[in-house]
């Protein structure tokens, strides 16, 4: 049921439908509804929820308990071992709140049943067009609607940012409008809509526990957490991994031993648990560690560069197979971080710290060595409904030699265009402008599993190289034939004409082309395209080092970001720009939720913060001017030796900045300052802390 019956599980629920001719009616008649609601008892706490007197939040499942699943990674008993066998254990908790994705457009659909095709067309705003056709058909098969029967159009939507991944009940009032009226419908949320109704990420409470030797070497990592997936059906679907990807809670970190478990609790809040700009869970899992490093570093009274370069991963470890049993591909954490050190002046920058703090100022130095987990699949961890992670290519080299290729990802402003064309003029000589690259139609685009999670370049990306491969194959089987030479003799070199393609011998690839189509070998096919199902044999890990600089107004509370440089790597690069503006991009997205957004809800279920005035974006003026580098560490198992880098800053950004807050405040006796750091909360700890 996309609307619910008799009971309303939270503020911004959807309750009733009207369909007009156009938007004023239909505005109309939405004030002509009129409901009677009796109030019923809440819980939004997920603490309370899980007491035994709690209301029950889905009365429809069968366990009479808020509580979703259990979810749990590593060796507990080993874990408790070494702790109580350790030098010194150092606890935090730490509340990551409920922040939402607000792309510049919000969701939105025309649905179109064409009775005499008996076929549904969508236009969507969906990040994953051939999933949600899948979806679709296996939801109104009964209707006699079947797969090839949908078309899912997903065209430029605004951004997606992890938040356009769900199917909302929107979209399906839209359709079933459409079967009942034979009309095109449109749906489209206005912005109280979306930041009330639409996906909602993170609302994770962590108790992170560090066990670590007197010389400053952590040893093992225990996390419980609580995570509030509000009144959801997607956490409660049996899933392999329904605390996401929190197995990178070791972050950068060498820790021989660690336990991680997650407890999922429904409350009287929208869905919660979907993405912001991050694999699911990563930015929870990696701020936790990256806090717990500066305060296990700052007790031991140990620089926090010092304590990470001590307790990093090793370049040569890798690929290092992580306490939670993860293997990662590639990393040195060490050359990130000390390029970072080098372009801020670390230096310099805490001398200058101990010369202000004697003159009662406070600056603090943030650093966050973070590491991200991105690429979705490989399909023997990941599926959706059970089809495996994998992405696709299709190629098609024109006669004349320009060239059409098709993917199953969706760009919602990353760039796909160009740097799909990239990998495809690398490989096989043809020039970029002659290369057009199309996606997010599942009438023409190979079945693909979307874009989110960083996982474009990991799979379609890959795809595509693998795919222009087959066809350098086939062109040099092709070449072999014209020239009347054994295949072995021919060899692809940088073609020194101006048309700057690769050469076969002397067959440009345009050459070939043409003859694939009127002068190809007897026996083979004709025409000179190729198709590629990318399933990657591992995760990417992509890494960087982050390191912020604050100045705090003792009299306010405002928290001033003075330099803030990125260290990024991603192995090898497609496109430099292209990978700079999503670095800028995610490193605001981790600023925001660092200082200013948060979803907070009364003790009745109330949003108070449903506009733009209560729930803060950082603006131009907000946001500082962002110092961007990179190394460079390719990926052993990726055919272009790239990883992903859509969310990395999103996901790094928010522990450097937190953790430089509280390092101007750490010999005032603060110890952690929960996201968003507003103003009040930094006033409230200096006057708890004997500063008037
Ligand atoms: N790239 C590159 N070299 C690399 C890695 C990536 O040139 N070594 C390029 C890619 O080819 C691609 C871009 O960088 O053009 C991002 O690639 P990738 O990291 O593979 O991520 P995806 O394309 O899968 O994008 C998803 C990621 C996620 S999960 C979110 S959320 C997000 C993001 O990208 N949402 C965005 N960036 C966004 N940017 C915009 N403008 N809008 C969104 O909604």
């Amino acid at each position: 049921m996309v609307l619910p019956v008799d009971t309303v599980k939270f503020d911004g629920q959807e309750v009733a439908a009207v369909l007009a001719t156009d938007r004023y009616t239909a505005a109309d008649g939405v004030s002509a509804v009129d409901v009677e609601y009796e109030p019923l008892p809440v819980v939004v706490d997920p603490f309370k929820a899980l007491e035994p007197d709690s209301p029950i939040v889905r009365e429809d499942k069968e366990e009479k308990s808020n509580h979703i699943w259990h979810w749990e990674v590593g060796d507990r008993d080993r874990t408790d071992r070494a702790f109580s066998q350790s030098d010194i254990t150092v606890k935090e908790d730490i509340y990551i709140p409920r922040i939402h994705v607000s792309s510049i457009e919000t969701c939105g659909c025309v649905a179109q049943w064409d009775s005499v095709q008996e076929k549904l067309t969508v236009w969507m705003t969906t990040q994953a067009p051939h999933a949600i056709r899948t979806v679709l058909a296996l939801v109104a098969g009964h209707l006699g609607l079947a797969e090839h029967k949908i078309r899912v159009i997903s065209p430029d939507i605004g951004g997606g940012f992890g938040g356009k991944v769900p199917v909302y009940p929107g979209y399906v009032l839209a359709i079933a409008a459409s079967f009942l009226t034979g009309h095109p419908v449109k749906w489209v949320e206005d912005r109280m809509d979306n930041l009330i109704s639409a996906s909602f990420a993170r609302d994770y409470h962590i108790s992170a526990e560090v066990a670590a030797r007197q010389d400053g070497t952590m040893e093992a990592l225990r996390i419980k957490t609580v995570a509030d997936h509000g009144y959801t059906d997607a956490a409660a679907n049996p899933s392999k991994f329904p605390a996401g990807l929190f197995h990178i809670c070791t972050g950068s970190y060498d820790f021989s031993d660690a336990f991680v478990e997650v407890d999922g609790v429904y409350t009287n809040k929208p869905p919660g648990g979907i993405a912001y700009r991050c694999s699911f869970r990563v930015t929870e899992a990696v701020y936790a560690v990256e806090r717990m490093a500066d305060i296990v570093a700052h007790d031991l009274g140990i620089d926090p560069a010092e304590f990470r370069m001590k307790n990093f991963v090793k370049p040569d470890a890798f690929p290092y197979r992580s306490a939670l049993g993860w293997e990662y591909d590639s990393g040195n954490y060490q050359g990130a971080l000390e390029k970072a050190m080098d372009l801020i002046g670390y230096e310099d920058l805490r001398r200058e710290q101990t010369e202000k703090r004697e003159q009662g100022e406070l600056m603090g130095i943030g650093i966050s060595s973070f590491t991200e987990i991105v690429g979705a699949g490989p399909s023997r961890h990941f599926d959706i409904l059970g089809i495996k992670m994998f992405d696709s290519a299709d190629i098609r080299i024109h006669p004349t030699g320009t060239a059409t290729a098709r993917f199953g990802t969706r760009s919602q402003g990353q760039g796909h265009e160009t740097t799909y064309a990239q990998i495809i003029a690398e490989e096989l000589g043809i020039p970029v402008s002659d290369i057009a690259v199309e996606e997010g139609d599942t009438d023409t685009a190979p079945y693909g599993l979307g874009t989110y999670a960083s996982r474009s370049t990991a799979t379609a990306g890959a795809a595509g190289a693998v795919a222009a491969r087959k066809i350098r194959d086939k062109a040099r089987a092709i070449a072999s034939y014209l020239l009347d030479v054994g295949e072995e003799d021919l060899e692809w070199e940088p073609e020194s004409s101006s048309c700057g393609a690769l050469r076969l011998c002397r067959k440009t690839i345009q050459e070939i082309a043409f003859a694939a189509y009127t002068d190809h070998p007897p026996g083979m096919e004709a025409g000179l395209e190729a198709h590629s199902s990318y399933d990657p044999p591992n995760l990417t890990y992509p890494f960087g080092s982050y390191i912020c600089v604050v100045d705090i107004d003792k009299g306010t509370g405002e928290v001033k970001i003075r330099r803030f440089v990125a260290v990024d790597d991603c192995g090898n690069v497609i496109n430099p720009m292209i990978v700079e503006g999503q670095v800028h991009g995610g490193l605001t997205m981790g600023l925001a939720p660092a200082l200013y957004e948060e979803i907070v809800y009364d003790e009745n279920g109330q949003n108070l913060t449903s506009t733009f005035m209560d729930y803060l974006l950082p603006t131009a003026v907000e946001t500082p001017a962002w110092e961007t580098d990179m190394t460079c560490t390719p990926s052993p198992h990726h055919p272009l030796g790239a990883k992903g880098i859509g969310e990395s800053a999103t996901v790094g950004a928010p522990a450097a900045i937190a953790n430089a807050v509280v390092d101007a405040l750490w010999h005032l006796g603060v110890r952690n300052i929960d996201i968003p750091i507003t103003p009040a909360k930094v006033w409230q700890a200096l006057r708890e802390n004997g500063v008037t």
